[in-house]
């Protein structure tokens, strides 16, 4: 039961360390539905393959990291304040994971924490501090993020980068960072499946701003708050909807349709015919027969149901889709035997990709249109 309650928990991760985070909790075979990752960092979004990844501050550093400045961290916030709404919007338990010391996750703590309070959400923070003899801008960074968040909250576990180094001293820096990304992932899975961290990490190895046993107190109580607040059967536990939620800031910031993972976009598309009415299935990721949605129509009193295959391509504004894409739609149109076949795409199609359809009656949407149909039905 207590796992029942525990579906509803997010984890947050931030920035290049809170990548490498991420990726370990990917191994570990964390439901990578609950995991979230935010960077301003190209370079580091295309580190990870997961499905909520989200580029953050695109107009503040153009896909640039914030060169360990937490000022303009707070522009990214504010750029990208809409999105950490929505995301934090249901009554989860918000995991917010970064390394300290760089400048993306150092400048957003605060803010975000902030955030939180203001609606009275809960979080924890979990991550970890910067070696003491690296540069000096990674402790003023440290400082200020700590000092910050401290008004905020005392949830806050942090383990020391060279604790681990002393209690360790023939590993190699890269071997640190694993072993402190480990440690972190077993203090998440501790909160995550009974809250009790005492069993996997070594305590002193852990900075805990609070006392460890508060923090732990503090979680329990919400855990079984929220356990209160359900009847075992039936249980209310409403598992938060990505996809509602970044439906509903498209609906307000259509640009942000750019900024979400290529998988997640295939979710959309399928969202919003499942929500029209239609039976749908999102095909594996691992396949390539060019099809990313059916979408089955109900049959007309009888008779079949009627297939449509869809091809969704979350492409950049000024890619365009090109005959090339119509012609592999066509060719997993027979592979499904389907009855229809529809391209969508974020951007626009090329010329040669028009005639190419027309021909071959193939449906070229683009996204908004489908996102202005789905207006309806979202409140
Ligand atoms: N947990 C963890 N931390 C790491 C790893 N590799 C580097 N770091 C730490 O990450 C800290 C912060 O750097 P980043 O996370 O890259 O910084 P950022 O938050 O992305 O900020 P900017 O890149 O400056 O915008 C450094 O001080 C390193 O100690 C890793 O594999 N795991
Ligand atoms: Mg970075």
């Amino acid at each position: 039961m207590i796992n029942e309650t525990l579906k509803e928990y997010r984890i947050l991760c931030f920035g290049g360390g809170g990548a490498e985070i991420a990726k370990e909790l990917i191994r570990q075979k964390f439901d990578s539905e609950k995991i979230f990752y935010f960077d301003s960092e190209l370079d580091d979004l295309n580190t990870i393959s997961l499905k909520n990844k989200f580029q953050i501050g695109t107009f503040t550093t153009f896909g640039k990291g914030t060169k360990g400045k937490t000022d303009v961290s707070k522009k990214i916030f504010n750029e990208d304040n809409e999105l950490f709404l929505r995301l934090t919007k249901s009554d989860s338990i918000y995991f917010l994971v970064g390394s300290l010391g760089g400048g993306l996750f150092s400048g957003l703590l605060p803010e975000l924490a902030a955030s939180l309070n203001a609606r009275s959400k809960k979080y924890i923070v979990i991550g970890n501090l910067p070696f003491e003899n690296e540069q000096k801008f990674q402790a003023t960074n440290t400082t200020y993020a700590i000092t910050n968040l401290n008004t905020y909250t005392s949830n806050v576990l942090l383990i020391k980068n060279s604790d681990v180094q002393r209690n360790n001293p023939s590993l190699t820096k890269a071997e640190i960072f694993d072993k402190v990304n480990k440690l972190l992932c077993s203090l998440i899975k501790e909160f995550v499946s009974h809250f009790d961290v005492s069993e996997v990490v070594n305590k002193d190895e852990l900075i805990y701003i609070s006392s460890l046993e508060d923090l732990i107190f503090t979680s329990k109580s919400y855990i079984l708050e929220h356990l209160l607040g359900i009847n075992n059967s039936e249980n209310k536990v409403i598992t938060a909807d990505t996809n509602l939620e970044i439906l509903e800031l498209l609906k307000v910031q259509y640009e942000y349709v750019y900024r979400i993972s290529p998988r997640r976009f295939e979710e959309l598309v399928e969202y919003i015919y499942k929500l029209s009415g239609y039976k749908t299935e999102l095909t594996k990721t691992s396949r390539d027969d060019g099809a990313d949605v059916l979408v089955w129509t109900p049959p007309p009193v009888l008779g079949d149901s009627f297939l449509t295959v869809i091809q969704a391509k979350r492409y950049a504004k000024k890619k365009h889709v090109g005959s090339a894409e119509v012609r592999e739609l066509m060719g997993s149109s027979q592979v499904f035997k389907a009855d229809k076949a529809q391209l969508v795409t974020t951007s626009d199609f090329s010329r040669p990709a028009i005639s190419t359809a027309k021909a071959r009656k193939i449906d070229l949407i683009k996204f908004y249109e489908l996102n202005e149909t789905i207006k309806n039905f979202i409140a």
